[in-house]
């Protein structure tokens, strides 16, 4: 891809200089290496940028209108024009203390982006889109819980013998929402549990730590990381200059002058960086609920936990190559996997882990802040401990009624689950609530069906926008003595929601993080001393490539930074791959204890639902593709038919019936890639149309289409293998015989008992430069 930006003249293409200045000197719109601190003058507008001009009623121009100018003066204002001396941190009571309601400041910031949500065009769809997360895809199923939480709470769904009905939300974070599937992104994990006490949901992602400390940050954040403001691009993505900017500003370390602690993106950066941002499927990722919570149990007594979903498939990636190619075949790729694994009752299933740490006045474990959502504990330190399992095991029926209009919400807490003072939380408990307003149109979203929850609802919510429970009664309000005093209020004994009365830390209200926020590196020095050479190897690539897109070079230059103060491997072979020097890192680098849980290489997992294509034509060895079928399926797999047309491949025997043409199939879909066997000349040519069976003097070459789904898939580190004259076509795909992963043998039995082998490590590592 050309490192040209295609709309910007050859001389604006510059290393050093402005786009709107001389080449190669610092211009007014050359950013710099550290955030500018000293107020001055807004920037002129770009060369190639002009704002609307207001006309007059009479026709003449009269200049550009005002109204164009917003961030256009030197000082950041409230929306009524009240000058801010901070705009990163919540206003708390203490350093650690919870977030005020009073902060005016945050509830502007947060309800503005809340309310941005884009109405997608076209007939179908009529609701503002969510401003985050906007594509998912969701199914319906049960939690099971295995009592062993009863120790540490007393919420019902998670210590009783009832199975508790779920809905489940997966999604991206940037893309808009016809985006594709397989960006790479953080990916949500939303869980809504219909208990009988009240809804409780689970709002958390795949991947364990945010971007952000704080929520004031939100909407920097977001604003960063979607498409540019001005020509709105690109569609979710990360690979660009404004989020980068912003995710390499703002670190303590690196601005020493700076207030602002709180920021963190460099860990999530990295994990993003990572195989995770680029999950296989939903059915293969973990889920976290990022935020430390606090547990009650039926004696009053508190533990704080951290929430992990623990897919029974395994963690499971994508390679980058796959990923782009998949968004162009089949953007619906995880969506498609979803459904369809469901609808052939390949249920997905998630088992629900806590790891629980004492409830101290510290609120730190091992020294790590448990307040801090940019921090893991690891679990080495603090084992997940499994406490019930999920099973999804129905699709929804209507996507708008379900999947669009599903509400979630941090706040929906049910007795035995509190929060803590997260301030990244404290800023979601107003956020989600906010948002559906305009999202579902008034705030009784409540009322829609799939929102519904299952307790008995008594409250006082009367009337407003689509309301459709018709309260009773005269006095909607309380106390009452016209409607007898209901309804009452509870109490513990009758299953009240009741905050922990935890003591307050002592301070003054003031807008600053904790001290400890401002360690933004041994985390993510500790992530990288976890992985396997392979798994570096990616996330060298992945830096390279996104920091490769990015124009600016004082955004490059800054990202090396960054990543000198992780690690200087990482460091000087992505700045190789930018061609730029390496620079020293400017903090100490620690010597964190690597956390193998956090690898994804190392493990053998199940084979439910992986996708075997078997690749042949009328001529093949039809009697071996039957009983290779047969075997996939007893072993929970699916098997994919692939042949040169559809229809069915007759021979004698039953019909083979065909899946996918070489027309449909692209390599993307399959784990592993057989060959079915080639018993007669010209068999091997798979489809070719010059190699007729037995024709003399005609050279059969194997199709284009097979060859490439071959490389491809070697390429990718799949298994690969075929049987009985397959290996011509194998040669034919460059593929080395005896290379790592490729097996071949004399029957279809044999060359799958190999194949199942090697997929129970999901790919053959060693294909890949660093060998796993
Ligand atoms: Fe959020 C949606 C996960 C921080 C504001 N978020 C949303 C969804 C997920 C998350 C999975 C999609 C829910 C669905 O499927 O409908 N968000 C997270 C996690 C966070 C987080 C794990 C940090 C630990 N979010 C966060 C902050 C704010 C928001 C700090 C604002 C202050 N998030 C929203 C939102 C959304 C949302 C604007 C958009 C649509 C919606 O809520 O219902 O309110």
């Amino acid at each position: 891809m050309s490192d040209k930006n295609p709309h910007k003249p050859d001389d604006v293409l510059r290393e050093d200089g402005p786009a709107d200045g001389v080449p190669g000197k610092p211009g007014p719109h050359t950013p710099s290496v550290a955030e500018p601190t000293e107020p001055h003058a807004p920037l002129p507008p770009r060369t190639d940028h002009s704002a609307p001009e207001s006309v007059s009623p009479t026709g003449q121009r009269t200049g550009a209108d005002p109204s164009a100018h917003a961030q256009g003066d030197a000082y950041r204002t409230t929306a009524q024009g009240a000058r801010l001396y901070d705009t990163d941190h919540s206003l708390k009571a203490g350093e650690r203390g919870p977030v005020l309601l009073q902060d005016h400041h945050l509830r502007e910031k947060i309800t503005h982006f809340d309310h941005v949500g884009a109405p997608p065009s076209g007939s179908w769809g009529s609701i503002p889109e969510r401003v985050v997360h906007a594509r998912g895809a969701a199914a319906h199923g049960g939690f099971r819980s295995y009592g062993t939480a009863a120790k540490v709470t007393k919420a019902a769904f998670l210590t009783g013998e009832a199975e508790t009905p779920v809905f489940v939300r997966f999604s991206t974070v940037l893309g808009s929402r016809g985006s594709s599937d397989t960006v790479r992104d953080t990916r949500g994990f939303a869980t809504k549990f219909y208990t009988g006490e009240g809804t409780f949901d689970l709002v958390g992602n795949n991947i364990p730590v945010f971007f952000i400390q704080d929520a004031v940050k939100f909407p920097d954040i977001i604003h960063a990381g979607k498409p540019h403001p001005d020509r709105e691009i690109p569609q979710a993505q990360s690979a660009h200059d404004t989020f980068w900017d912003f995710v390499t500003l703002h670190t303590e370390a690196t601005l020493p002058h700076s207030r602002l602690r709180s920021s963190g993106g460099t860990p999530i950066t990295l994990w993003n960086m990572s195989d995770r941002a680029i999950p296989r499927s939903f059915r293969t990722m973990e889920g976290f609920g990022v935020h430390t919570f606090r547990l009650v149990n039926a004696e009053g007594a508190t533990t704080l936990v951290k929430f992990h979903w623990k897919p029974k498939l395994g963690v499971h990636s994508l390679v980058w190559e796959e990923a782009q190619l998949i968004n162009g075949m089949d953007p619906d790729f995880h969506r498609r996997d979803l459904a369809d694994a469901i609808e052939a009752g390949a249920y997905p299933e998630w088992e629900l882990g806590i790891q629980t740490f004492p409830d101290t006045a510290e609120q730190t474990f091992e020294g790590i802040d448990l307040l801090d959502p940019t921090k893991i504990v690891p679990e080495e330190l603090a084992p997940v401990q499994p406490v019930g399992l999920l099973t999804l095991n129905a699709n929804p029926s209507n996507f708008f009624a379900e999947t669009e209009q599903v509400a979630f919400h941090p706040g929906h807490l049910v007795p035995g689950i509190d929060i803590t003072d997260d301030p990244l939380l404290a800023g979601r408990l107003f956020s989600y609530l906010d948002t559906q307003i305009s999202r579902l149109g008034g705030p009784n979203f409540a009322q829609l069906p799939v929102n519904r929850t299952h307790a008995p609802v008594n409250d006082m919510h009367r009337d407003g926008m689509h309301q459709t429970a018709v309260h009773t009664g005269t006095a909607p309000y309380r106390p009452n003595s016209l409607d007898g005093g209901c309804p009452f209020l509870a109490g513990a004994d009758t299953g009240a929601y009741i905050e922990t009365p935890v003591e307050v830390p002592t301070g003054r209200k003031q807008r600053e993080a904790p001290a400890s926020f401002s360690d933004h590196f041994s985390q993510p020095r500790l992530f990288w001393r976890s992985m396997s050479p392979v798994e570096r190897e990616h996330i060298i690539a992945a830096y390279t490539f996104e920091l490769g897109k990015c124009y600016e070079q004082a955004v490059k230059e800054r990202g090396l930074q960054v990543l000198a103060n992780i690690d200087p491997e990482l460091c000087e072979q992505v700045a190789t791959g930018l061609g730029l020097p390496a620079p020293e890192a400017t903090v100490p680098l620690t010597d964190a204890e690597p956390s193998p849980a956090l690898s994804q290489l190392g493990h053998t997992w199940p084979l439910d639902g992986r996708v075997i294509g078997i690749v042949t034509d009328e001529r093949g060895d039809l009697d071996g593709v039957r009983t290779v079928r047969r075997a996939v399926l007893d072993a929970g797999m699916v098997p994919l038919v692939i042949a040169p047309a559809g229809g069915k491949l007759d021979a004698e025997g039953e019909p083979v019936q065909v899946q996918r043409t070489f027309a449909t199939a692209r390599s993307v879909e399959y784990d592993a890639v057989l060959l079915a066997g080639a018993p007669g000349p010209g068999a091997d040519a798979y489809g070719a149309r010059d190699a007729k069976a037995g024709d003399a003097g005609t050279e059969a070459t194997t199709d284009p289409r097979v060859l490439l789904m071959l490389s491809e898939a070697y390429r990718h580190g799949k298994a690969i293998g075929g049987w009985a004259g397959a290996e011509t076509a194998l040669d034919a795909a460059g593929i080395p015989a005896g290379a790592p992963g490729v097996v071949s043998a004399q029957s279809g039995t044999g060359a799958l008992e190999q194949i199942t082998r090697l997929l129970g490590e999901h790919r053959v590592w060693e294909r890949f430069g660093t060998g796993g």
